[in-house]
């Protein structure tokens, strides 16, 4: 039988503006808003990059923890996932300042990627160690953000050599400018790469996102969407909010009798019960 869905909900990320969708949270209000009611609907997890009021990307841990305390404040037992992939440009030093907050879930970028025109997502194989050695010494969960099938592998190499441990779920991210395409074979490619036992979302960008979101809930994986990674709910119509993309990942679900996950579900999904 499979697990519930685990739903994610990437509520800002570090490139997507308000002129794109005016419903991109930027200051701490709005954020709390929006992960608020990306819960109500049925994430368990919120993936959060924080904004400055104006809407530039900051790894600030001050900012974080400002933003990530009053989520908690709002909805105590839903799990904040903060990035430290950050926006493209920033250092590694820079991208982990968020993780002296202690956060309970972070993102781990395994692999470089393309990310249109000059801009080159970079995670050469010394930052993923040195991110998954800093998560480990400080006991915070991560999932292995993989943007293509070299990244998988990449973590396999980490794995065989003691430095990615514990519960192993990786998120496929799909669909970037630059990196790979989010069809079914690319799915399954994915999936079938994986090591055993361990678990996966997909996060698909743009047209990908609910597409995959169905392939997902139907080969037992589970699912990220949010704004960060698409602004439209259906061709042409934008998203009212990051709870509207949840609510139809939510649909989906039900159409296939996939149960969905609490917080607390989630956390024993993912085996991170252990870790605080
Ligand atoms: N903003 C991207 C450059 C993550 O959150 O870990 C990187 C990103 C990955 O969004
Ligand atoms: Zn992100």
């Amino acid at each position: 039988m499979m697990d519930k869905l685990i739903i994610t909900c990437a509520i800002s990320g570090a490139e997507v503006k308000k002129e794109h969708n005016p419903a991109v949270p930027y200051t701490v209000t709005e954020m709390v808003e929006a992960a608020y009611q990306a819960y109500l609907a049925g994430a368990a997890i919120i993936h959060l990059h924080a904004r400055l009021d104006d809407g530039t990307p900051t790894q600030d841990k001050e900012r974080y923890r400002e933003i990530y305390k009053a989520i908690k404040q709002k909805c105590p037992d839903l799990i904040i996932q903060v990035s430290t992939g950050g926006a493209v440009g920033m250092s590694r030093e820079e991208r982990a300042d968020v993780l002296s907050i202690l956060p309970e879930m972070a993102t781990l970028d395994c692999g470089s990627v393309n990310f249109g025109g000059d801009e080159v997502f970079i995670n050469t194989e010394n930052d993923i160690i040195y991110f998954a050695n800093r998560m480990n010494d400080l006991r915070v969960m991560y999932e292995m953000e993989c943007f293509e099938k070299g990244h998988i592998d990449s973590t396999k190499r980490l794995i065989k050599k003691g430095i990615i441990k514990g519960h192993l779920h990786y998120s496929f991210v799909l669909g970037v400018n630059g990196g790979m395409t989010g069809e079914e074979r690319d799915f399954m490619f994915l999936k079938d790469s994986l090591p055993e036992n361990a678990s996966f979302s997909v996060a698909g960008i743009g047209r990908y996102e609910f597409p995959l979101a169905e392939l997902a809930i139907l080969n037992g994986g589970h699912v990220r969407v949010g704004l960060e990674d698409n602004i439209y709910i259906e061709k042409g119509v934008l998203a009212k909010s990051n709870r509207e993309l949840v609510e139809k990942v939510v649909e989906i679900a039900k159409k296939y009798n996939r149960e969905i996950a609490t917080p607390m579900e989630a956390r024993k999904i993912l085996e991170m019960e252990n870790l605080r």
